[in-house]
């Protein structure tokens, strides 16, 4: 009796030593995360995502060190040590309060967080600033950007030609989608012929573009620079070629840009 009495601050200090040994590991798992290969994307949208995904990732972290924790401790606590055949119980209220309480309220904390993530990168569409109808083809991109249609412009910028302009990517010269910063941009996505799918890695987000369905999402970029997108729905042969080129620029470039385009300055370009 005193040695047993003895031995439970041991697996005491033991159980909590493993405990706190786990959950610095999750914890520098999740900071590990979120400082290296998962990237944070270029959009609000996409960096509310990224705060989901976090709190997903550190949810499921505290799950797997808890049960793991607990599995370890009864190997040890309860291992066989004679053929003497330990106490059997049968229904314990308590514990089943607790293990069907947790998950509803992880569940719950999920489905909430998940929501107000969800209703914030679908937001409003009339928020859109301007819209790139974006058509995708075998095997290529089509971005068409309405001039009379190219939201608020900044107060004294000169004006641009009437029309629209149209990129469209072409063998061997892949297009150039080209957006303004810190503007809610909405996307427009058309198919003709089968269904592909509108992607941007740093967007964290893709969407599909389905013949005779209209499907847009808006996103705003924070941050300009230079960044690949591709189509990510096998649809035949040369599916690999549907690569494009994402650059978010600052405003007047993005005018200037249009401008030069309109011209006829960019070989890729064509005005109707
Ligand atoms: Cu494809």
């Amino acid at each position: 009796m005193r040695i047993a009495a003895r031995r439970r601050p041991i697996r005491a200090a033991l159980f909590v030593s493993l405990i706190t040994a786990l959950s610095l590991m999750a914890t520098t798992g999740i900071a590990l995360a979120d400082a290296s290969g998962q990237p944070k994307g270029i959009t609000d949208e996409a960096h509310s995502m990224h705060d989901l995904y976090l709190l997903v990732l550190a949810l499921a972290v505290v799950v797997f060190v808890a049960v793991e924790a607990a599995l370890v401790f009864a190997l040890f606590r309860y291992r066989k040590r004679d053929d003497t055949l330990p106490p059997q119980t049968h229904g314990n209220n308590l514990l089943e309060v607790i293990w069907t309480t947790i998950p509803i309220v992880i569940v719950l904390v999920l489905f909430v967080f998940s929501f107000i993530t969800l209703v914030d990168v679908e937001h409003d569409k009339d928020d859109a600033n301007l819209t790139v109808e974006v058509q995708g083809f075998q095997y290529q991109w089509q971005f068409t950007y309405n001039m009379n249609d190219l939201g608020r412009r900044p107060e004294g910028a000169a004006a641009l030609p009437e029309g629209q302009v149209v990129v469209i990517g072409k063998a061997g010269q892949e297009p150039e989608l080209v957006i303004p910063v810190g503007e809610p941009v909405e996307f427009a996505l058309k198919s003709n012929d089968v269904i592909h799918s509108f992607y941007v890695r740093d967007f964290l987000y893709k969407l599909d573009v389905i013949p005779g369905r209209d499907n847009r999402f808006t996103v705003t970029a924070n941050e300009t620079g230079t960044f690949r997108g591709q189509c990510a729905e096998l649809c035949g042969l040369d599916h690999a070629l549907m690569r494009f080129t994402l650059k978010v620029v600052e405003r007047n470039e993005f005018d200037e840009y249009l401008r030069q385009v309109a011209a006829g300055a960019n070989a890729s370009a064509q005005r109707p």
